[in-house]
């Protein structure tokens, strides 16, 4: 780049419209001319684009939609985004090494088994929160793999019909010094119930 410092672009670039800044952004970062000394075919640059882009939208208003974990890895860098669970999968001579496999029939998928460290071929009790009652709450431990939790999401959900279900708000979600995390919900009439949601995160 000559001429202009990217901040002057940029700056340059919200002066103008709506649909001007989401062309020119995209262009700048991930492959225009003015990108090539940036090497923007990179996680790096795809985050600092995203950066942009949040910026964008929460401080201007724009709606411009930020490139997702699996898009950046995938068609940014060219490799396989479920390549942490293929490894883990490939450990097992499993017959089914899909995400919702379970050859051991334990009930517990291979996601599951993946998420909290457990044998795909060996069944497992089916994993149970076993709540306390702590100063007006349902209290309930889990633990998660560490090293899964980025390939991984884990949603603590509450419900007062199970039907119906809410994520537990962050302040009432703890990790613990020991990698668990412990998840509360209100006691409340006539009851609520309590489940992890687990995902790929995307
Ligand atoms: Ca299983
Ligand atoms: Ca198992």
């Amino acid at each position: 780049m000559t001429g202009s410092s990217l901040s002057d672009i940029l700056f340059q670039s919200i002066q103008s419209d709506l649909n001007e800044v989401d062309c020119v952004v995209i262009f700048l970062w991930l492959g225009g001319s003015l990108s090539q000394n940036f090497h923007p075919n990179t996680q790096g640059q795809a985050i600092v684009a995203n950066a942009i882009i949040a910026a964008l939208v929460d401080d201007l208003g724009y709606t411009v939609t930020p490139f997702g974990n699996r898009e950046i890895v995938e068609d940014l860098v060219g490799l396989d985004y479920d390549q942490i669970f293929h490894d883990w999968a490939a450990g097992y001579p499993l017959t089914d090494d899909s995400l919702t496999g379970d050859d051991d029939r334990d009930g517990l998928s291979n996601l599951l088994e993946f998420t909290f460290d457990l044998d795909p071929t060996q069944p497992d009790s089916p994993t149970r929160l076993e709540p306390s009652l702590v100063g007006g709450f349902f209290e309930f431990t889990y633990t998660p793999r560490a090293d899964h939790l980025g390939y991984v999401t884990i949603h603590p959900q509450s419900s007062t019909d199970a039907k119906s279900w809410d994520d537990i708000d962050v302040s009432n979600i703890t990790e613990n010094p020991n990698g668990s995390y412990t998840a509360r919900i209100a006691a409340s009439e006539p009851g609520v119930f309590g489940r992890l949601e687990i995902s790929v995160t995307e």
